[in-house]
């Protein structure tokens, strides 16, 4: 137990010094810069902002004359960033804004389609049917890859004319390829589905312009968080171009499932999204580059890293087939390197997912990848002390304590 403030700074300054010292290839993970984290110490942090009706000026609580002007210029930066009539900064999480999605949007027995856990899906709704009375109510079928990891567009729109569901939703925590979204559309226009993006992982990617934006391909809404391949501060977003899709779901995310929307998050979003307007393309860019040079570099030392036949990847991550070499959770192996990512032993063979965009922010380049590739051809492949490898861990990444692309 704490007892005192200098236990908790004691504790807070470890957690620094060592993460400073791991190179940290978790795709949902990111570093944001200085003035994303001051402002998350704002004022706002400790008010409320909910609205009464939708309409954000109809604010529950006195005292919201510059919360409402932070949130609604906010807002007006999310849709010139994103694309879309109408934003809802309001989700606390990408996961809570996937839940408003899909609790505004389902009648009871109606169903949805998402990426499972095991194709590195998510986990929103299969995971919510745990709850009994949605395991009784919302029925969910997964879309169905192809040897390349990419989503079977083929299959997808049988399974959509054979099954009807009200609502299919895009984009995964694995994804490696831009979605058939467009490929859809025509068919959810016949068949009455909406199509959802949960753009969590790509966020980044979409504001820099380097990945498709779903909204622009056909899909109704894309929701997601806001601090993976985006730089922000932890939490969600939702835009549509829809305005009876943005009031239903907002609807049904305050005051369900969010009250406070944790105000202190949105002049921190604010700052990353004039951040991005200003180096996106260019921090896209090099993300993508990452990627693909990790893949390749990785291949060359004997790893089996998906998607080759499309080029690996066009994202922030690469997986990788770990099954040759691994018996236990390569995770954890590799965090005794101070080598950070995460892996998955839910599918038929075990993976790695090892994700660019914390590593591009801190200026490692094409070079580089090919470094940390050996890296994990000394952990997984010739199982050297993962102590000695830490070491070299350490030296490396002080080599590379800045931020680029950011204020
Ligand atoms: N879905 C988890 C991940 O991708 O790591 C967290 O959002």
């Amino acid at each position: 137990m704490f007892k005192t403030i200098k236990d908790i700074d004691n504790l807070l300054k470890k957690h620094t010094e060592y993460r400073k010292g791991c190179l940290n290839l978790i795709a949902s993970e990111n570093y944001s810069s200085e003035i994303v984290r001051s402002y998350l110490s704002s004022d706002l942090g400790n008010r409320y902002g909910c609205y009464t009706t939708e309409d954000p000026s109809d604010r529950e609580y006195t005292g919201n004359k510059y919360i409402h002007e932070i949130e609604m210029n906010t807002q007006k930066l999310a849709k010139d960033v994103f694309g879309g009539k109408y934003a809802d900064l309001r989700p606390i999480s990408g996961h809570m804004a996937g839940m408003a999605v899909v609790l505004g949007i389902l009648e009871p027995h109606e169903l949805v389609i998402e990426v499972s856990l095991e194709d590195w899906g998510h986990g929103l709704v299969g995971p919510m049917r745990q709850v009994s009375q949605f395991g009784e109510t919302i029925k969910v079928e997964y879309m169905k890859f192809d040897q390349d990891r990419a989503v079977d567009a083929e299959a997808l729109k049988k399974m959509a004319k054979e099954l009807k569901p009200k609502l299919i939703i895009f984009g995964g925590s694995g994804t490696l390829f831009p979605e058939p979204v467009r490929e859809l559309r025509q068919i959810a226009d016949e068949y009455g589905i909406i199509l959802a993006y949960d753009a969590s992982h790509v966020t980044g990617l979409i504001a820099g312009k380097v990945f498709p934006n779903p909204l622009n391909e056909g899909a109704d809404i894309m929701f997601g968080s806001t601090h993976k391949s985006f730089p922000g501060p932890q939490g969600g977003f939702i835009v549509s171009n829809r305005k009876d899709l943005i009031e239903k779901i907002g609807n049904t995310l305050s005051p369900s499932l969010v009250t406070s929307h944790h105000l202190n998050r949105i002049p921190a979003f604010a700052a990353s999204l004039l951040e991005m307007k200003e180096y996106g393309h260019e921090y896209g860019v090099q993300i993508i580059k990452n990627s693909k040079a990790l893949a390749k570099a990785m291949t060359k030392r004997g790893f089996n890293v998906l998607g080759a036949d499309r080029g690996y990847t066009e994202t922030h991550l690469i997986l990788v087939d770990v099954g040759e070499y691994c018996s236990q959770m390569p995770g954890k192996l590799l965090e005794r390197a101070k080598i950070l990512c995460s892996d998955d032993f839910s599918g038929a063979s075990p993976q790695i997912r090892v994700g660019t965009p914390e590593v591009t922010r801190r200026g490692m380049t094409e070079e580089d990848m090919d470094y940390i590739a050996e890296l994990f051809r000394r952990v997984l492949i010739d199982n050297e002390d993962v102590d000695v490898i830490s070491k070299d861990v350490e030296a490396f990444v002080a080599k590379y304590q800045e931020l680029k692309y950011a204020f």
